[in-house]
């Protein structure tokens, strides 16, 4: 199990002592798109992981830490489920693995807007194997009516394994997912809690902030980009002339002179409105002012590049 930014053991030990805690790690499976970073944010009650309406958004497991008074439930927000095609995508295929083989409890996000499909059934077959506990939340059920929302939940039952209990959510208006949690405390180990209780998520600040440039990007460009754009922070640092201002460089790779021209836009107007939502965003996520400077790089096959697939920090 990743302790990444785990609090220091002997802290949590006492912490734990005498109160009867519960913890553990919750990995979300699904198809891309399906609205599983969203849950994670609404489970834990801020923006820990980035959402786009483009499928494959999540591209490495990012862990969202939820703190109750007796209990700390620690969301895995895995990547949707889809075939390996290069060394990206067969990278984000073994950590997903990797993580439903560690989880204390598995929950699968189905999109009740949408049928089930074959991509829902392959996770599906994939779980049915699964030591750690399952729980099904049939997501989007905001966009529902009653009866479409009954009818989703029986698809939803006859692929789910036999002892899943199924939850109607909508992480969007966050409907059905207090009752979502409860089940899920229920299903996590006696145990201390694995981070300190204010702690949010298991990305460094820089990794985050290359996520809420990335999400930005993928918002504001249409094409085959999700899967070409990849972010790095090279460097944080107060502004020389101005130390209330951070300044911030980041570099947007892609992978071809075309992907770099949309990117940029015509005369660099898509950067700069990129540069101005992401600037935004950096500073509600520092609370204070930013500069941001961007630069778009391409690097032919990046996604096969495991140099640079390491500093993306995707393993
Ligand atoms: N109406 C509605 N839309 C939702 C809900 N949950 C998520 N969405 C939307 O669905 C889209 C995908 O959401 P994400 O959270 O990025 O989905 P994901 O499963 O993490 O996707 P990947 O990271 O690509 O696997 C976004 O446009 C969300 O705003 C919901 O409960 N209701
Ligand atoms: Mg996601």
């Amino acid at each position: 199990m990743s302790s990444a930014g785990a609090a220091d053991s002997g802290d949590v030990a006492r912490r734990g002592a005498g109160a009867a805690t519960r913890a553990g790690f919750v990995a979300l499976a699904g198809r891309p798109n399906v609205g599983k970073s969203t849950l994670t944010n609404a489970i834990v009650g801020s923006k820990v992981a980035i959402v786009s309406d483009r499928p494959q958004t999540t591209r490495r497991a990012i862990r969202g830490v939820a703190t109750g008074p007796d209990w700390q439930l620690v969301l895995v927000d895995l990547p949707g489920v889809q075939r390996p095609r290069d060394a990206l995508t067969e990278r984000m295929a073994s950590s997903i693995e990797r993580e439903l083989a560690e989880a204390d409890a598995v929950l699968f996000v189905l999109n009740g807007d949408e049928r089930i499909g074959a991509g829902d059934r392959r996770i599906a077959a994939l779980l049915t194997d699964s030591a750690a506990p399952v729980t099904v939340a049939v997501n989007k059920v905001d966009r529902l009516t009653r009866e479409r929302q009954a009818q989703a939940l029986l698809h939803a039952a006859e692929i789910a394994p036999p002892q899943a209990e199924l939850f109607p959510v909508s992480a969007k208006t966050g409907a059905g997912v207090g009752a979502l949690v409860a089940h899920l405390v229920e299903q996590l180990p006696a145990s201390p809690l694995l981070y300190e209780p204010g702690q949010r998520s298991d990305l460094a600040r820089g990794e985050m902030l290359a996520e809420l440039i990335r999400e930005q990007v993928l918002r504001r460009t249409f094409q085959e980009l999700p899967h070409v754009v990849g972010v790095v922070v090279e460097d944080i640092r107060p502004a020389e002339r101005n130390p209330d201002l951070t300044r911030i460089d980041a570099l947007v790779w892609v992978e071809t002179e075309s992907q770099k021209a949309i990117v940029v836009g015509h005369g660099g107007r898509m950067i700069k409105t990129i540069g101005t939502a992401a600037r935004r965003e950096l500073e509600r996520e520092l609370a204070g002012r930013v500069y941001l400077s961007l630069s778009v790089r391409v690097r032919r096959h990046w996604r096969s590049d495991d140099a640079l697939l390491d500093r993306l920090g995707i393993d």
